[in-house]
């Protein structure tokens, strides 16, 4: 019991001190067989900071990517950092920057709840993390949320 309520505690005192505020966090569900999957969120930061990896119990490979356009072909590649400007909203989404976890361990199944822990490191090389918890679906849901594939910046 006293285990439980420390443990309690340090939850509570990440809370207290999160930097980043993580919002529609969702994994999505893997089929049986599949080794590699992608996680999306929406990450504000109160003081500007670095997402610089991603740790998790679900594989020892958990990396940042970003997918890009490249004369017409979408590449993947792993981002050593992210950068999160204060109080701008950096958004993980299909076709953009994600988690990439791979070498799962075990499938990841639909609306299971997941734990990711962030890494950061602001401006000034302190590094935090946080811990995120994650549904897992088969798609994006909701209005807003709908796969923005072909979204375009200009
Ligand atoms: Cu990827």
């Amino acid at each position: 019991m006293k285990k439980l309520f420390a443990a309690l505690a340090v939850c509570v005192a990440f809370t207290a001190h999160a930097q980043v505020e993580v919002s529609d966090a969702w994994v999505r569900a893997t089929g049986q067989g599949q080794k590699a999957t992608g996680v999306f969120m929406n990450l504000t930061a109160k003081k500007a900071t670095r997402l610089v990896g991603v740790k998790t119990d679900l594989t020892s490979t958990a990396e940042v990517h970003e997918m890009k356009m490249e004369q017409d072909v979408m590449k993947m590649q792993a981002v050593k950092t992210l950068d999160l400007p204060a109080g701008k909203t950096v958004s993980l989404k299909p076709g953009s920057y994600h988690v990439m976890l791979m070498d799962l361990k075990n499938p990841i199944k639909e609306d299971s709840q997941v734990v990711l822990t962030l890494l950061f490191e602001d401006t000034s090389g302190v590094k935090t993390q946080q811990e995120v918890q994650v549904a897992a679906k088969k798609m994006a849901t909701g209005g807003k949320d709908k796969p923005q594939q072909g979204e375009h910046k200009h």
